[in-house]
């Protein structure tokens, strides 16, 4: 699955290559910073353009049209799977679940799906992605983390800190067992056709890590993690592993199996790297620095590349980009990881 791209940068770097300059691509890259994409959400809904094979291709292929970037993410969100379970939700502007899963009846009457019912308009569009992308350029498929998932479908929709999540896990920690199973079954599906759909990579989200404490993480959602990373393992193509906003639990996703660690800014990434040297990671500008303009812009990234080693490094945001982000500070960013070519 995985051989044919190969040679790409971004997978020799995840290989620990040494290679002539770092890879670089930005989470959420397709999204409303780019003036051809707000044009585009005038005449469709989010829903519309990620639920239509070739409109999300066209999103997907945006950033890689306008910037020298070494990485395509499909156009997709990470709810996109869950309507084969029976899920039903809508955007505004992030997920909101129309009926919470808070009892077992809800949770005991989720679907079982065939593999090639989820989220086929996202397998789809990677096959499609594929043959329009540029050779060097690699394609990365991805899926939300199952405790990231069970967040929205608990809490119904993203708010401060999930206290309904949080109260769930604590009242009912068999359910939230239950729920998490079927999660991390139905991703591993999903991940393996995304593979066989020609994706080079996957990123796993786990943008809601850091709700709970080490101990709790360790006994509640450790256990489902790590067996979806070892299923995804199987396809035979590298895991990305992200994790948002949780410092605390930075080396207990440093020992699940995974080829990279994608960390957030808070992290100290040459220390990170200092205890782990034979790791891949990924990371970590602050997205805000962007919206300071190029200069601040080229000058954050500088220090980046300049406190951590090449060989192994992902360049990348350690958030997705802001909507208000300027299209010079995208530019000075990818300028300034050219710049460093072979030799230093
Ligand atoms: O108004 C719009 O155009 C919709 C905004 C939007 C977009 C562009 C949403 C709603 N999702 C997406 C696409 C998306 N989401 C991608 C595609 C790749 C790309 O744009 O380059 C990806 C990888 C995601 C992943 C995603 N969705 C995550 C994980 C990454 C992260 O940012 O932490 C999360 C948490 C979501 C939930 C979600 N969907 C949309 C929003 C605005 C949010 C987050 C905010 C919230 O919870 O309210």
């Amino acid at each position: 699955m995985s051989s044919a791209g190969a040679h790409r940068l971004l997978l020799r770097t995840i290989r620990c290559e040494d290679t002539g300059r770092r890879p670089l691509w930005i989470m959420r890259q397709a999204g409303r910073y780019l003036p051809e994409y707000r044009a585009l959400r005038e005449q469709h809904s989010f829903k519309a353009l990620a639920g239509d094979a070739e409109l999300a291709t066209e999103v997907t292929l945006m950033p890689i049209r306008r910037f020298a970037l070494d990485a395509a993410i499909v156009f997709a969100d990470i709810m996109s799977p869950l309507p084969a379970l029976g899920v039903e939700f809508d955007f505004d502007p992030g997920p909101v679940v129309a009926n919470p899963l808070r009892d077992r009846r809800a949770i005991e009457a989720l679907a079982t799906p065939a593999p090639q019912d989820v989220a086929p308009e996202v397998i789809k569009a990677l096959a499609l992605t594929r043959r329009a992308l540029p050779e060097h350029v690699a394609l990365l498929g991805f899926c939300g983390a199952p405790w990231t998932l069970a967040a929205y479908l608990v809490e119904g929709r993203g708010v401060k800190e999930f206290p309904t999540l949080r109260r769930f896990a604590a009242a009912e920690p068999e359910l939230l067992d239950r729920l998490l199973t079927r999660l991390s079954d139905l991703m591993a599906q999903y991940l393996l056709m995304q593979a066989k759909a020609g994706a080079d990579a996957i990123q796993i989200f786990d943008s809601w890590a850091g709700l709970l404490s080490l101990a709790d993480w360790n006994r509640l959602i450790r256990p489902h993690l790590q067996s979806l990373l070892v299923r995804a393992g199987e396809a035979g193509i590298p895991r990305i592993l992200f994790l948002q906003n949780a410092p605390h639990l930075v080396e207990a996703y440093a020992a699940l199996p995974a080829e990279v660690l994608a960390v957030d800014w808070r992290v100290d990434l040459p220390a990170f790297r200092q205890r782990h040297p034979q790791r891949a990671v990924q990371g970590n500008l602050d997205p805000a620095v962007l919206l300071a303009g190029p200069e601040t812009t080229r000058s954050a990234t500088r220090a980046l590349l300049s406190s951590i080693h090449r060989r192994g490094h992902i360049v990348n945001l350690g958030h997705g980009i802001l909507p208000q982000t300027p299209i010079a500070s995208v530019e000075a960013l990818i300028e300034t990881v050219h710049a460093e070519t072979a030799g230093s």
